[in-house]
């Protein structure tokens, strides 16, 4: 720097200057620069300094998730540094366990506890797991110094990498497990059905388990077909670990049987059980879900599983040559988003016979997204909306249906176009997330 001043023509021409005053100004010029240079010198090194002074790294642990407290890392990756200690607080409503094989660290942590891990080494893409619950866990890379938070964020990068193959107790259910509808006996001309709500690991790939949370153990619960005007009595058992209740959506059911905790009713607890008895009315797709065990818990509760199709009928209905349900669900912890269970590649197949009038029931049982539902090769008329028929005449003919959480649309198509045709969430983050069927003609 010195150098290059000395060199430059202006210093050089000052050098060669007459006037002395000229040559006392150049060097307080020089001083200046000299000063400016020790001064960012000494700022820089202030700010290292700062930067590997060891911090307390707050992570939460919920179900299911680890996520640091603050946002600064993308969920499912834990960044620290040596020397800082990392407080894994458990803001969920379960036990969970801070399990990390590799540092042979292995502490239970109850709700609203802490556990506090000091980090004493550099390691890589290390995983951390919650021993009790399979389906959360967390990739953790420690650093000598500064932060480089790799984008490691399962929640929005599509399909999540494969999970652990789970070896606790719990039952592992996938759809060759699942009936289609839920059977009824007939009780003083009541129709009478068992629901539970179980905890289960469900495969919605192959070697993709997540824990969840299913009506009659499976996901999405079975449906629930009635005829107008039945009386309808539902058993439900809760054998979950935590208290829910049932929600009939779009069923105009009696008050005390809404199923809203705290509101028409206690959430029932761990091994009670509830009756929900109502009318079958309006005619319609409608669908049950949990209503969480307080409000606030709803979501959770939801994209964990508890949620079914229940269908009314009309007296005398006269079916498609076809029909089908889909519902959407979302696991946005895990990165998928589910079409009745499934992700892809193992998607929900809808057979179909060229010529046949082809009816789906799509019910949006997630809790936070947009699913613009589009289908390749046909168009589809929109025949009811929130199970409530639209006027003949009048009937929108789409190939994409955008779908707000909690709404159904009924679709009919002629199919008329063999192949086999996929049909997807336009929103190709969730298309990435597995929310993807397939029509095939027969
Ligand atoms: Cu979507």
């Amino acid at each position: 720097m010195l150098q290059t001043i000395l060199k430059s023509d202006l210093v050089q021409l000052l050098l060669k200057s007459r006037y002395v005053k000229v040559v006392g100004t150049a060097l307080v010029l020089l001083a200046l620069t000299l000063a400016l240079q020790g001064y960012l010198l000494y700022a820089n090194m202030d700010k290292e300094m700062a930067m590997s002074e060891p911090a307390s790294v707050a992570v939460n642990v919920g179900e299911m998730f680890f996520e640091h407290a603050d946002g600064s890392v993308p969920a499912g990756f834990i960044q620290a540094r040596v020397g800082d200690t990392i407080e894994f607080v458990n803001v969920g409503n379960l036990r969970h366990s801070v399990t990390i094989e590799d540092l042979d660290y292995d502490e239970v942590v109850n709700p609203g506890e802490t556990t506090t891990l000091l980090i004493t080494k550099i390691v890589e893409n290390i995983r951390v797991n919650c021993r009790f619950h399979n389906g959360h866990e967390a990739v953790m890379t420690t650093t000598e110094g500064e932060y480089s938070i790799k984008d490691n964020d399962t929640r929005h990068s599509g399909m999540a990498s494969q999970t652990e193959p789970y070896e606790g107790d719990l039952p592992i259910r996938s759809y060759k497990d699942a009936i289609k509808q839920l059977d009824f006996q007939l009780v003083d001309g009541v129709k009478e059905f068992n629901l539970t709500a179980e905890h289960i690991v469900w495969e919605y790939a192959e070697g993709f388990q997540l824990e969840s949370w299913a009506f009659n153990g499976q996901l999405p619960g079975p449906e629930i077909r009635v005829v107008e005007g039945d009386q309808v009595r539902i058993i439900f058992e809760n054998n979950l670990p935590v208290a829910t209740t049932v929600h009939w959506h779009g069923v105009d059911v009696p008050n005390e049987a809404d199923g809203v905790p705290g509101v028409t009713q206690d959430a029932v607890q761990p091994g009670e059980t509830f009756i929900y008895e109502f009318t079958a009315e309006p005619v319609g797709t409608r669908y049950y879900h949990s209503h969480g065990s307080h409000h606030g818990d709803e979501q959770q509760q939801i994209d964990m599983g508890l949620s079914g199709p229940f269908v009314i009928e009309p007296a005398n209905y006269q079916p498609p040559d076809r029909e089908y349900t889909v519902v959407l669900t979302e696991r946005p912890e895990a990165g998928i988003y589910p079409i009745n269970g499934r992700v892809y590649p193992n998607p929900e197949i809808f057979k179909v016979s060229e010529g046949e009038t082809v009816r789906i029931r799509m019910i949006h049982a997630g809790s936070a997204e947009i699913h613009p539902m589009h289908m390749h090769g046909h168009q589809f008329s929109v025949v009811a909306i929130d199970g409530n028929p639209v006027p003949p005449g009048t009937a929108q003919l789409r190939n994409t249906q955008p779908m707000m959480p909690g709404e159904i649309y009924d679709i009919e198509f002629t199919a008329n176009n063999p192949g086999t045709w996929v049909f997807h969430c336009h929103h190709l983050g969730h298309a990435a997330g597995g929310m993807i069927a397939e029509i095939r003609y027969e």
